[in-house]
């Protein structure tokens, strides 16, 4: 994704779509998801996790027997040994039937003890690996603090060296599994010295750090909106003795490990996500074709349709998404951060969209307990706000492609200050441009769909080439200072997402199209549908990021959050109040 920021595609990343699995790791995953459909038809009962705020010890114990706490772990370590593909399909099954139990597996292995899969020595996987698959011993990410939550470096907790030991003090908020996690991946400022310099500097480390060091506590469980089944607590640290055995990775690199953690977590929302989705599309339609009114049913009604339409759309969307990054990440690849980025912020939107309006379809009744939807879209709603808020993600996705973008314009800077030595640079790109002035493009999709997509991808390679144009021209106008553009790096963030949405539907449609799947045409529909509405999307949201009307706009915009904020609120005179 960060080529678009340029004006370009790594196609070969993302058609055709890929499919990692081997005969045998796919026919292991379809021997767990029998036992993983039947633990949440038979022992799990969501509506009671919501109701009495947490598991019962049967439940986590069925659970543990099925192995879903160790998942990716290896079969050596105790775990079920699954890659990323085969982990999302399970998380498919959670996530369509409880997303409060979801979190409490979830936040134990997605980014609980993953820092020791990632970056474990051997003798740390070998102590905790099977502790946390199948010894029944719960894990936490300890990250966030107070006074730092999107700001994830400006944390205080403290680890002070001393001979073999740091001693860690300070306490971390909104810790999921906070309240039951004996093992803890923590995040610590630790003083570090310059080798070149001898200059001390606070960095950043990640360490394992155990309940059992002793000063670790926890306050009460939170009362929450939603994901209530999920346990949530606050966690304090008084002079925990940690072996420097104990840190994760390097030190001072605790926030490139925090951030790769949660880079290596974040497809596994979109997999869930995409089972809920799922579930709120089949209740919604199962109403729809059977509820009548006006003397029709209501699956008959135009605006069902496309309520119907929308939010499979949404669900084919995300789905591919999800499942072009594990794939990508069980190749091997270790660039997928944007992807994943947007991955969360898509499948997050989506899913509340889907879920408001599987409730909007079902009237009265979905706002009913008993419907089962209510729980759900108060469950959906962390999802746009954990593991990064949908805000930060976009800045993130923006400024990551910018940065790319802008370094390769500072190189080409440098290579016409001395062209000759520069030629092959300077060639490849005035040929792009000069392609991209006749229409051609410097993006060519279309010998990698299907003949019935090539109009929609032509239009997608459009968007591409608009894309890079209309960063160029940003970082023309603003130079760094784009950094604090938030309202155009909004825009920017919003058009990419859109042409990550139709590039992955148009892989995978095209695939079942070749595959000649029985649901291949619904797949091109599905397709067809989102790139119309993407690509329009996407062309507007790029007109926006340099229009002088836009830029009136975010003026007065601007104008208003400042005199609304100096006014500690709401600053109309009220209709009732004019004397
Ligand atoms: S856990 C808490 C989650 N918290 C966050 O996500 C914090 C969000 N904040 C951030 O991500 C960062 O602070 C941001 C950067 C992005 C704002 N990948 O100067 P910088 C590099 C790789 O921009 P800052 C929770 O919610 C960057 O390139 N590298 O940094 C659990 C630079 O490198 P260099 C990255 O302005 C919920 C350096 O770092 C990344 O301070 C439970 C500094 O960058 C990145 N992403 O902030 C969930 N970002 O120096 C359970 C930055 O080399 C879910 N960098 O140029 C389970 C769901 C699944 C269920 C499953 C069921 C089975």
């Amino acid at each position: 994704m960060a080529n678009i920021f340029r004006g370009s595609l790594m196609c070969k990343h993302v058609f055709p779509y890929p499919d990692v699995l081997t005969t045998e790791q796919k026919e292991f995953t379809n021997s767990l998801i029998n036992p993983f459909e039947r633990f949440f038809l038979g022992v799990n009962d969501a509506v009671r996790n919501d109701d009495n705020s947490k598991i019962d010890e049967n439940t986590l114990t069925a659970l543990w027997e099925l192995g879903a706490f160790g998942i990716q772990v290896p079969v050596d370590y105790g775990g079920l040994g699954l890659n990323n593909t085969q982990y999302g399909r399970l998380c498919q099954i959670v996530g369509a039937n409880d997303l409060g139990l979801g979190i409490t597996i979830g936040a134990h292995q997605s980014i609980g003890f993953k820092g020791i899969l990632l970056y474990g020595t051997p003798e740390q996987k070998a102590k905790y690996l099977p502790m946390v698959s199948s010894g029944k011993v719960y894990a936490a990410f300890a990250l966030t603090e107070p006074s730092s939550g999107s700001d994830a470096g400006s944390i205080r907790c403290r680890a002070v060296k001393n001979n073999n030991y740091y001693i860690l003090n300070g306490s971390k908020i909104w810790i999921s599994n906070g309240g039951i996690a004996d093992i803890m991946t923590v995040f610590a400022q630790t003083e570090q010295v310059d080798k070149k310099t001898g200059q001390k500097k606070d960095k950043v480390t990640a360490f394992i750090v155990e309940r059992s060091f002793g000063g670790v506590s926890h306050g009460p469980p939170e009362k929450k909106m939603g994901i209530k089944a999920s346990n949530t607590a606050e966690v304090y640290f008084e002079d925990v003795k940690i072996p420097i055995e104990n840190v994760l990775g390097k030190e001072g690199d605790g926030f490139k490990v925090a951030m790769n953690i949660l880079n290596n977590g974040r497809f596994g929302m979109g997999a869930t996500l995409s089972g809920t989705m799922k579930r709120c599309i089949d209740i919604a339609t199962a109403h729809a074709n059977n509820r009548a009114q006006f003397g029709q049913k209501l699956k008959n009604y135009g605006s069902i349709k496309e309520k119907l339409a929308q939010m499979s759309i949404l669900h084919y969307a995300t789905e591919s998404m999800a499942f072009t990054i594990s794939q990508i990440m069980d190749s091997g690849s270790q660039d997928y951060h944007l992807e994943a980025a947007i991955s969360k912020i898509y499948a997050s939107e989506s899913a509340w969209y889907v879920c408001d309006e599987a409730i909007q379809i079902l009237g009265g009744m979905g706002f009913m307990k008993e419907a089962g939807v209510e729980r759900i879209l108060r469950d959906l709603r962390i999802f746009r706000i954990f593991e990064g808020t949908n805000d930060i993600l976009r800045l993130f996705v923006a400024l990551t492609g910018i940065q790319y973008a802008g370094s390769h314009l500072t190189d080409l800077q440098r290579a016409f200050k001395n062209p000759s030595a520069n030629l092959g640079l300077i060639f490849k790109e005035a040929s792009r441009r000069a392609a991209s002035s006749i229409g051609l493009g410097g993006v060519d999709l279309n010998s990698h769909v299907v003949a019935e997509l090539k109009p929609y991808a032509k239009n997608t390679a459009v968007c591409i080439n608009v894309f890079g144009q209309t960063v160029e021209e940003l970082l023309l106008k603003y130079k760094k200072n784009i950094v604090n553009e938030q309202f155009v790096l909004n825009c920017l963030a919003n058009a990419a997402i859109d042409i990550y949405a139709m590039v992955v539907t148009q892989s995978r449609s095209s695939r079942a199209f070749s595959l000649q799947l029985t649901t291949a045409e619904h797949e091109l529909n599905l397709t067809k549908a989102l790139t119309i509405q993407a690509s329009e999307r996407a062309l507007r949201n790029l007109r926006n990021a340099t229009s002088k009307n836009s830029e009136a706009l975010t003026k007065k915009m601007s104008s208003i959050a400042q005199t609304v904020c100096e006014n500690n609120g709401v600053v109309c005179t009220g209709v009732l109040d004019l004397n």
